[in-house]
This record gives structure tokens, sequence and C-alpha cells, in this order.
């Protein structure tokens, strides 16, 4: 066969190869070890120096329109399969994993959330610590000096006496206060902030964990004083529950930290026979809070004849326990997947306040 000929040929069947197997029996044909081209390119080495030079670039050609042919046929086989693929399958990325077990949100995280939401609101910003405290941030700048009682009270997780760090007694922060200690040393006043976070005391039943969550709030402003306090919580109750028949009673009480201090109690109502948040037929107490003590605001380098402020806590789990209804804080605690699944969130549901914080 002449290598015109053979080149019409092959030509051919490179165009009419319609799948990428057939294309590349049609290389194999050609440019394989057996090819009819490779056995064209052998012939080259038995002819002579003259023959070659003529036939040289006619079988080098060959090859060469060949392989350029082989290629742009195979891209256009490519491209033709990918959109072949591209127009019949289909996956649907908003469809939910099937079969995967999913996780919720667990309360005392969605309620941490909504809490951050309503004080964001209120101007609060989140502040953090850590969770291993010295003495003087968890006790003594928060005006309980070592003969306090209130440190028996507190049942406090002591760290051994060689882990102390600059004569500190260490220890596993017993509230979330010494966050506010550390923002009133470090930045200037006005100060508003919310500190939430894990707490740990040394007690244990059914209303008591070793470890459970609070939220404090701190204002340091000049000027402040108990009115500002009880609109805050207000706001924050109402926002909270979701209520506008929320009301509040204020009754005198005892911190070491502030002064004077106050118990907030909320009122419920009893409807077929669950307590409802709302209305005063009875008094639930839901946080303690008061003036900050001037003594606490002198510890932090502050003057107390210029500045003052509020300060308020509550435990975060039973805050959740109240909204969503469950009944035992050791459940909150055990990892039961029953438990989460039942209670928990999904992750979606982000408490905003336009969307409602908790819907
Ligand atoms: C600074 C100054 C004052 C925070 C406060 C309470 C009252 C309070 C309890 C509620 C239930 C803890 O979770 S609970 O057991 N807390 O009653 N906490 S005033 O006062 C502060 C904090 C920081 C610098």
């Amino acid at each position: 066969m002449d290598i015109e000929t053979l080149q019409t040929d092959l030509m051919a069947a490179i165009g009419s190869a319609d799948t990428l197997e057939a294309l590349e029996a049609v290389r194999v044909s050609a440019l394989g070890k057996q090819g009819s081209v490779s056995a064209l390119l052998k012939t080259m080495g038995g002819m002579s120096p003259e023959e070659r030079q003529t036939q040289g670039p006619i079988i080098n050609g060959l090859r060469e329109s060949i392989t350029t042919a082989l290629t742009a046929k195979k891209a256009d086989l490519e491209t033709a399969e990918l959109n072949r693929r591209l127009a019949t399958e289909r996956v649907d990325m908003t469809l939910p994993a099937s079969d995967v077990p999913r996780g919720t949100v667990h309360p005392v995280s969605q309620v941490m959330d909504e809490l951050a939401e309503i004080f964001a609101d209120m101007g609060f910003a989140v502040a953090e610590g850590p969770e291993i405290e010295d003495d003087w941030h968890n006790f003594t700048a928060l005006n309980i000096p070592e003969t306090h009682p209130a440190r028996a009270m507190h049942d406090t997780f002591y760290f051994p006496d060689d882990m102390a760090r600059d004569g500190q007694k260490m220890v596993l922060r017993t509230h979330t206060s010494p966050v506010q200690i550390r923002t009133m040393t470090s930045q200037e006043p006005p100060i508003r902030i919310i500190a939430p976070g894990r707490v740990y005391r040394s007690d244990s039943d059914a209303t008591h964990t070793p470890m459970f969550h609070q939220i404090e709030g701190l204002v340091i402003d000049k000027g402040i004083h108990l009115g500002h306090l009880k609109w805050t919580l207000e706001t924050f109750l109402k926002a909270y529950f979701e209520r506008e028949d929320v009301v509040l009673r204020l009754r005198p009480s005892y911190f070491p930290f502030t002064e004077p201090s106050v118990e907030v109690d909320v009122g419920y109502s009893v409807i077929n026979g669950k307590r409802v948040i709302g209305g005063a037929e009875g008094w639930m107490e839901v946080l303690g809070s008061g003036m900050v003590h001037r003594k606490v605001i002198e510890a932090c380098g502050l003057d107390p004849d210029v500045w003052q402020g509020f300060a308020f806590g509550t435990g975060v789990d039973r805050l959740a326990m109240l909204k969503y209804g469950m009944d035992d804080l050791r459940a909150f605690f055990d990892g039961d997947n029953r438990w989460l699944q039942h209670y928990g969130f999904n992750a979606l549901d982000v408490p905003t306040l336009s969307g409602g914080v908790g819907a």
C-alpha cells in the first residue's frame, strides 16, 4: 500500500472512531509495535542515503500527521464524554446525608448562644478567661479574703501546693467572676461584658454537679445605680423567656462582692399543673446580683468614687431547664444520645433576636 493511501485510510479510521477504545485500537494499528506506520519507519534502516533523503521526510510526516490527528480526536471524545456526564448525572447538594447519625447542639450551648445574642443587642461583649485560676483572681480581689466564710461555701477544688504560681495557690474557678476581674484590670471603663463558662465546685447531688455553667454580667461606668440593674435584668429575662408579662421581684441578699446585694425572683403561673414563666402566682429565684462592692473596684485599681457598677450571675443549666422543660440536671452531662436527640437543637437553628432566640 502506498503512503498516501495509508494516510487516507488511517485518517478515515480516526475520523470514524466514536469511542476512546476504538481510537486506541486505531493508534495501536498505526503506531504500536506491529503498527503500519511503525513498519514503514523500520524500513528506513535498509534504505540508501539518497532514498532515505526523499522517503524520510514523507514517512516522518505521516507519523506526525497521524499523531496530531489522534491527539485532537482523543480530546474531542473526552470533551463529549464529559458533556454527556454533565447532562445526565445530578447531585443535589441540598439533600440531607442519609443513614448518617446526626448530632445535635447541646441545650447548654444553645442557651449560651441565645444569651450572647440578647446581651450583644444591649451592647455587652463576651469575655472569657482561664478555668484554672489563682487565689487572688478567684477570691481575694472579690472581697473574699482567706478567712472569709464564703471560701468554705464555695466547695473549692484546690490544686496541690507544689503547683502554686507566683506564691498563689491555684484553684478550679468556682465562678466566672475572675473573668470580670481580669477585664477590669486590663481595660479602661466603661465596661459592659458577660462572662459565660464552666465553673467547678466539689458538690454533687440531684441538683448539683461538680462542673456546671454560669453566666455573669458586669457593667462599670459613671453614675450607675440599681435602676440600671433592674432594667437590664428585666429586658434580658423578657427576651430570654420570650414573654412580655415577665415580672421581677428583688429581695435583699448578701454576696461579698456586691453591696447592696439583691436576689432576683421571676413570677410564674400554673398552667395544667405546670409552672410557666410569666404572671405572679408564685416566685422562682433565677439570679443573684448587686452593685459592685467598692473594695472590688479598688482591688482592680479603679477609684470607687468615680466608677460604679452592677453585676449579676446565674446558672446556665438552670436557665435551660426552666425554658426547655428538663427536670434532671445530671442528664445534661451523661452524653446519652437519646436525651440529646430529644432535647438537642438543629445546628442550623442559630438563635437571632429577629428570628426569635428560642425559635
Ligand atoms: C465582679 C463583681 C461582682 C457576680 C454575681 C451573683 C451575684 C450570684 C450565683 C447565681 C447562681 C452563682 O450560678 S450561681 O450559683 N451568682 O448570685 N454573682 S453578683 O458579681 C460580681 C462578679 C464580678 C468583678
